[in-house]
């Protein structure tokens, strides 16, 4: 039995290679699994299930290819496609799950998240997550045109570029102690997430967090878990 988890693909029309990288992960290595876990930021921003365009098909054709051959699609979504809903999920057959969702990954209970969430240092950022996160915000935004959204969304982008360029890098990485905290209040041993693109295991006192990097051109964060252990492929 073989799971994956990938995350931080930012998938988007520039990169095509990466949406190569993902459709062959997706045709060669995912059937053989029991299941996928794509933990955040499938895409570059997600603004509603209504937009469509030959990348937007072809990643649902992927995954709903995937699903109906009996492999499970897991989502957890990420600080920029959190708008990923019941209509993808019906489209491909991929569940979304909550923020934190806990599994028994061969005996260990393990929490999955984005990361996002455990950035408690990156103050603006989370107040940020607060407002967007509003399903009353979510429901009028999502009844904009759909130019509109993509002009909300690209401010968006070039306000948290230029936010970020004075944010250190601690800051935009996890806060340990809240982290373990909620390894805690799970009761979790291990912990698997993304966001920070700083793919790493790391092994604390009482757990072990493994970081998920991102995907460039020319390299794909791909974790592999088997009864033998995990290891990035
Ligand atoms: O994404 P990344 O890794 O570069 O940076 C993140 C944080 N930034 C974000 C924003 C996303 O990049 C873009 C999201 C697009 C979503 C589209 C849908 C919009 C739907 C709205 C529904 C109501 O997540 C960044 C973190 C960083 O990770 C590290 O953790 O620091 O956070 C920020 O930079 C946030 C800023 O600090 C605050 C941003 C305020 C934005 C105000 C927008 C004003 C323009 C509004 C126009 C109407
Ligand atoms: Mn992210």
């Amino acid at each position: 039995m073989t799971y994956y988890f990938i995350a931080d693909l930012h998938l988007n029309e520039n990169q095509p290679e990466i949406t190569q990288h993902f459709l062959q992960f997706m045709q060669q290595k995912a059937p053989l699994a029991q299941a996928v876990y794509i933990l955040g930021d499938l895409f570059d921003f997600w603004i509603g299930d209504d937009e469509e365009s030959e990348l937007i098909s072809t990643v649902k054709a992927a995954i709903k290819t995937l699903t109906t051959s009996g492999v499970k699609c897991y989502f957890i979504c990420g600080n920029r496609d959190f708008l990923i809903g019941k209509r993808f999920s019906e489209q491909t057959g991929m569940v979304i799950l909550p923020d934190y969702h806990v599994i028994n990954l061969f005996g260990t209970s393990t929490l999955l998240c984005h990361g996002d969430t455990l950035c408690t240092d990156d103050v603006k950022y989370q107040q940020f997550r607060k407002k967007v996160h509003q399903k009353w915000r979510q429901a009028i935004f999502l009844m904009l045109p759909l130019s509109w959204r993509i002009r909300i969304a690209e401010k968006i982008r070039s306000k948290s570029k230029q936010e970020k360029r004075d944010k250190s890098t601690e800051i935009m990485d996890v806060n340990a102690e809240f982290t373990a905290k909620i390894a805690t209040k799970f009761n979790t041993t291990q912990l698997i997430h993304g966001h920070t693109h700083r793919q790493a295991v790391h092994n604390a006192e009482n757990f072990t967090r493994i970081v998920l990097g991102d995907w460039k051109n020319d390299y794909s964060s791909i974790l592999e878990v088997t009864d033998q252990g995990a290891k990035f492929i």
